[in-house]
């Protein structure tokens, strides 16, 4: 039995249980998603963006909980939310400029508040706000104008939702009555889900946050997977779970740190087949807080991105827009530099993989077909030595400028001399043309 719900004109095809489950989790995608995970992992820069009410304070996205602000003067904080100056076509142009090939964005985050419109609760941007408006709606039509695909953050966790229980590790200070039921909080996410995967035309997917609230809950994911995979077969499903990718996942995200690190203290240093992404700040929040200067330069930004491409990952950056939709100037500036960057160097990134050399503190290698790009981020020398590649390197050369490098190639590695005089340049690009192989 499917159950069809009508809904600002989409149709909404939730399945029974059974229903789902019988085509939940398949070993194998469909081409359209093998198609899709191939499309990320070229893809190799994506925007991050936390907004919504948590903005309007300040503080950063956790404000709820840092601040035990109650759910009743919660909800009349975001009956002002009115992001006037919100402008899509400048936000998508902004990434567009940066280089950034997909824009992630939270369309609910764990204070509970839905940032698009949903008939599944009144506690939405539409119904709720002097704004009136759907900012995603916006943003899904900017995107697929200017050819960026469009993700949508999704929070498990929600401090709002009286049924979000037995609560888990937060949301204690919140004032909800202690009891709830659960299994209606999944069929609301699920509902939802629907509408994201409905209502804003062909996404990228959804990216999950919050389970580890609750890891030991039962989170019905084969179900709720299933469902986002009927309505959009080539959307992918990115979990930030922290741990290693379960069934029905598609992507597989570390939070603050490279794949295979864990300096925030919670990533799994686990490294699984799927393609791989790692999500960073700009500054030290996510939401938009008004008092962290910390931001990190030009160069450290170029240098993740070059580092988490040496290892087959997306850079998924992030910004925090303010609450009148402005973005901040450091961010903007941030991302030019880095688009700026890429209008040059960007051969030696997207649509590479992590190339024959180890990740190294000097850099990294990236490859496509017989080119082998040797990123050189952090080496006081002159000369470099670098292991064979396994294969014959027929000319070296500086990638932007084409000047000759010169190398010695023994059957141990090569050395290379770099060029004098470039050591303030965030990354030395060599490219080396490697002999042609029947692949
Ligand atoms: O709690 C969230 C946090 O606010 C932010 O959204 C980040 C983004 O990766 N994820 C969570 C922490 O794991």
């Amino acid at each position: 039995m499917i159950r069809t719900f009508c809904s600002a004109g989409a149709v909404l095809l939730l399945g029974t249980a059974a229903h789902l489950e019988a085509q939940s989790a398949p070993n194998e995608p469909p081409p359209e998603r093998l198609a899709a995970r191939g499309w990320f992992r070229d893809a190799k820069f994506g925007m991050f963006i936390h907004w919504g009410v948590y903005s309007l304070l300040g503080q950063g996205e956790w404000v709820m909980q840092n601040r035990a602000i109650p759910v009743d003067r919660y909800e009349w904080l975001a009956s002002t939310f009115n992001p006037v100056k919100f402008d899509a076509h400048e936000w998508v142009s902004v990434a567009k400029r940066a280089g950034v090939r997909y824009i992630t964005i939270t369309s609910r985050h764990h204070d509970g508040f839905s940032m698009f419109a949903t008939r599944a609760t009144r506690y939405n941007i539409v119904d709720w706000t002097p704004f009136a408006r759907d900012p995603m709606k916006a943003l899904a039509d900017e995107c697929r104008r200017q050819g960026i695909k469009l993700f949508f953050y999704y929070s498990q966790l929600d401090w709002h939702n009286a049924d979000y229980w037995p609560r888990g590790g937060t949301g204690h200070a919140t004032g909800r009555p202690e009891s709830g039921d659960w299994n209606r909080y999944l069929d609301f996410m699920d509902q939802q889900l629907a509408e994201l995967l409905t209502n804003y035309g062909p996404i990228g997917g959804i990216w999950f946050d919050g389970m580890w609230d609750k890891p030991d809950a039962k989170w019905r994911l084969d179900r709720t997977y299933a469902l986002i995979h009927s309505l959009q077969p080539a959307a992918l499903i990115v979990p930030n779970h922290h741990q290693a990718p379960l069934p029905g996942e598609d992507v597989q995200t570390f939070e603050q740190d490279l794949p295979g690190a864990n300096t925030a203290g919670f990533n799994t240093r686990e490294i699984g087949s799927l393609p791989l992404e790692t999500s960073l700040t700009m500054n030290n929040a996510w939401g938009f807080n008004i008092t962290d200067t910390s931001w990190k330069s030009p160069r450290e930004l170029i240098g993740y991105l070059v580092r988490a491409a040496g290892r087959d990952a997306n850079l998924l950056l992030n910004i925090g827009p303010r609450p009148d939709g402005t973005i901040q100037p450091e961010a903007v500036d941030r991302l030019q530099a880095l688009g700026d960057w890429l209008a040059r160097y960007g051969t030696s990134i997207y649509g590479t993989r992590g190339g024959p050399i180890p990740p190294r503190n000097w850099g990294v290698t990236t490859q496509r077909g017989d080119s082998v790009f040797v990123h050189v981020l952090d080496w006081p020398d002159e000369v470099l030595s670098i292991p064979s590649l396994g294969t014959r390197v027929m000319h070296a050369s500086m990638l932007g400028t084409g000047e000759r490098v010169n190398l010695v190639q023994t059957v141990d590695g090569i050395v290379l001399t770099l060029p004098t005089g470039k050591n303030d340049e965030p990354d030395r690009v060599i490219v080396l043309q490697t002999e042609h192989r029947k692949r």
